[in-house]
């Protein structure tokens, strides 16, 4: 094709819409000719597919997945009504008289007239562009063009595809909605240049900042104090553009600075920061505040004033009370199975009101690593969880408060195996959800939806004999009978996961709750394997963690991007390198190994990045909940140091608790409550005070998941196109991809508050 300017193609394109228009209001043309101009804005997001059903939905009768790259939906015979079976995605925002252009490829195994339609997604489903459409087996480009006539906020497309007398497969790719005029570009509100600690840094820790400045030389900072005096000043050290922010950036550093005290900033060109502390002892709320989560959200039990006062307080989720419908008798999917079972308790995952199994283990796991890092680590502290230290109901029963609230968890992931006698009997659900999605706000004793079992999953199954399998080896001086329960389940499980090795979680299975789905479950033979040798000392499981395809692969371990729910092996093994065991001495110095390695990686990404975090995720982006693969890889680089002594390893734990509360890109704290700029309007059912003003904020200690560039929710998709990954994160309730809370986020940030806590000023010697 001759080069072209872009207004002429600009023009060529408006011409062939708008003749488009004029005959029957659709131009079918090969693909690659006539599309929109480039230039404008397009709505549509992820219409190539490449990241998978993202952005889109489907009627359940007509079930779609990405097939070849492109969304392929299974349209059954002898529907009545085109809108019978959809496809579509929401959230496309119109003005009133902008010209729009609709395009898409499209087959259909028969021949079919379709209709595309770009309509309000809500009554009375007022239509902008109703276009019925003959779609074959041959591919065939279509464009389709129309003029608002009416602003909406969020109109739908939808690909009306039912009334066919046959059963046939539509599929449809490069989908594209341009139009309308560019949104002024969202520009975040970051303050001060000035990035620091907002809460504070420790007497004898490193004490780093980050300044935003196009100044190619170095500049003079100044440290002041609460009174106003100078107590320390240096230049800066220009570090160039940062390629997580797009900022052109340097660093300053404090550390030799060792005076307790409140209310420091640090002035550079003029630019103040936030304040902060500099102090021993600054983290000991955030321990409670981020345990405190956890009794937040506990389903099946009043969340009691008294604990946890009267903004919080709420009635008991999910006990059969009218309106809701479970969970102490919750039947199946359909033709899932045919038992019910009584899943009452445990935690609510995250701003919806599911209880996965597979996220639920990875959070239960580190609740009781942070406990069981008292027992092994002579530098560990038991006292912050102790029996009357946390804000849960059972004070006085002699039992550790952090293994209550890890019991409220185990007794529920229990009640999630399959019973004996049953087919898979051993094997576990791998969750319990809503049938449908419910709005926000919904707190849990009002959400009317039914309640459903979820097919078992050998992920989940690890998961139960992993976690009960811990279980069992930390209430035995506690509870007997309880941690023979857990042994038995954990065994149990075990056995049925070898039988079953690969009975795996369906991607698609996301209507009412997360997929959670995990097609290698390596790690979790792994993490399981581990634990069971922990408890029972049995060659049988050493031999099983010995031959793993993973054991000796630090990076396979311990994955780059840091663990998190689908990538748990790394569990296993920072078990096996801290709890005392049968396993040799030159095998303990391997998986120790393992560890270190993976820290010195991790730190060496602390050093070396302008912001000072322990996170550098393959190529370069971040992830949905990137704050806790920042906290888990802060857990791994801890353990390190527990192991060594080694001060590099706590200096980058360091940082990247600087990066979680306020030394980031967006001069954003992400733990509410916590410093001057902290995240306090993030995705959930019952803390939805921006929704509903009577609703309170999120409780103090609540992790935001953080920058995701994947762009994966609707206000994302308004916001953040084209945001540089560290950048990509909003604090809005709506936006779930970048602002929800859950309980495998805030494990690991407990986990690295009790080692924060516990190095006191920070200089201690550490004798590994
Ligand atoms: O934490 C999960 C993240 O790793 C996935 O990318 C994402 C999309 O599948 O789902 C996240 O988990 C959410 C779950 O599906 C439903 N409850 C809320 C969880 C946190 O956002």
């Amino acid at each position: 094709m001759p080069h072209q300017h872009p207004y002429r193609r600009r023009r060529t394109a408006r011409l062939a819409a708008a003749l488009a228009g004029l005959l029957a209001g659709a131009l079918v043309v090969p693909a690659s000719a006539a599309e929109p101009a480039e230039d404008e804005p397009e709505l549509i997001a992820n219409g190539d597919f490449s990241n998978g059903t993202t952005s889109w939905w489907w009627t359940a009768g007509s079930p779609a997945a990405v097939v070849d790259g492109r969304l392929c939906a299974e349209v059954p015979a002898g529907t009545a009504n085109p809108w019978d079976a959809i496809i579509g995605q929401n959230a496309l925002p119109l003005t009133a008289g902008e010209g729009y252009t609709l395009s898409y490829t499209a087959t259909a195994t028969t021949p079919v007239t379709i209709r595309a339609n770009v309509q309000m997604a809500t009554e009375p489903w007022t239509t902008e562009l109703g276009a019925a459409q003959p779609v074959g087996p041959t591919a065939a480009r279509v464009t389709h063009t129309f003029t608002a006539g009416a602003d909406h906020t969020a109109a739908q497309l939808a690909f009306q595809v039912g009334g066919s007398p046959a059963a046939y497969t539509f599929c449809v790719d490069d989908v594209s909605l341009r139009g309308g005029t560019q949104p002024p570009p969202y520009e975040p509100d970051t303050g001060s240049p000035v990035r620091v600690n907002q809460v504070g840094y420790l007497p004898h820790g490193p004490k780093g900042g980050t300044v935003v400045s196009d100044a190619a030389g170095p500049l003079p900072w100044t440290l002041t104090d609460a009174g106003g005096t100078v107590r320390a000043s240096g230049t800066t050290t220009p570090a160039g553009v940062d390629p997580t922010s797009r900022q052109h950036v340097h660093t300053f550093d404090f550390s030799a600075v060792t005076t307790a005290g409140e209310g420091y900033t640090v002035t550079v060109a003029g630019e103040r920061s936030e304040p902060f502390a500099i102090g021993d002892g600054l983290y000991s709320s955030l321990v409670t505040d981020a345990l405190a989560y956890f009794y937040h959200n506990r389903s099946g039990i009043e969340i009691d004033a008294d604990i946890v006062g009267a903004a919080y307080a709420r009635p008991a989720g999910h006990l059969n009370v009218s309106p809701n419908q479970g969970d102490n008798d919750v039947p199946c999917q359909p033709g899932v199975c045919d038992y019910r079972l009584d899943a009452a308790g445990g935690w609510y995952d995250a701003g919806d009101h599911g209880k996965y199994v597979v996220n639920g283990g990875i959070s239960v796991a580190q609740l009781m690593s942070a406990y069981e890092r008292t027992l092994t680590e002579q530098s560990a502290d038991g006292a912050p969880f102790a029996d009357g230290k946390l804000r849960l109901p059972e004070h006085g029963n002699r039992v550790p408060d952090i293994l209550d609230e890890v019991r409220w968890e185990m007794d529920f992931l229990m009640r999630m195996q399959v019973p004996a006698g049953e087919p898979l009997a051993g094997m576990v659900h791998h969750k319990l959800h809503d049938k449908a999605w419910t709005g926000l706000p919904t707190p849990p004793h009002t959400d009317p939806q039914p309640r459903e079992l979820h097919p078992p999953t050998t992920a989940a199954t690890l998961n139960l004999a992993a976690t009960a399998a811990q279980c069992a080896r930390l209430f035995a001086p506690y509870d007997a009978a309880f941690a023979a329960r857990c042994r038995t389940a954990a065994l149990t499980a075990w056995h049925a996961a070898k039988a079953h090795p690969d009975v795996l979680a369906d991607p698609d299975d996301g209507t009412g709750g997360g997929a959670y789905p995990d097609d290698d479950v390596r790690d979790e033979f792994y993490w399981a394997a581990a634990e069971l040798f922990l408890t029972t000392g049995k060659d049988v499981y050493r031999q099983e963690v010995l031959t793993s395809p993973l054991h000796g692969k630090a990076d396979a371990v311990f994955p780059r991007g840091g663990m998190s729910w689908g990538a748990v092996a790394g569990l296993g093994a920072l078990d096996l390198a801290t709890v005392p065991s049968k396993l040799t001495a030159k095998q303990r110095q391997a998986v120790r190994a393992m560890v270190t390695k993976a820290a010195d990686g991790y730190a060496a990404d602390s050093a070396s990045t302008a912001y000072g975090l322990p996170y550098a995720p393959p190529d370069g982006h971040y992830v949905w909940g990137s704050n806790s693969q920042v906290a888990n890889n802060m857990v791994v680089l801890a353990t390190a140091h527990d192991l060594t002594g080694r001060s590099v390893y706590r200096d980058a734990v360091l940082r990247g608790m600087d990066y979680l509360l306020g030394r980031n890109p967006l001069n954003q704290s992400y733990v509410t409550g916590y410093g001057e700029r902290d995240s306090h309007n993030q995705h959930h059912r019952f803390w939805a005070h921006q929704l509903d003003p009577s609703l309170p904020n999120p409780a103090p200690g609540s992790l935001a998941g953080g920058p995701n560039d994947a762009i994966q929710d609707p206000v994302a998709q308004a916001k953040l196109k084209g945001c540089a990954p560290a950048m990509c994160y909003l604090d809005d309730i709506e936006s779930w991809s970048t602002n929800e809370i859950t309980i495998n986020w805030n494990a690991p940030l407990a986990w690295v508050a009790a080692y924060v806590d516990g190095l006191g000023g920070g200089a201690a010697a550490r004798t590994p």
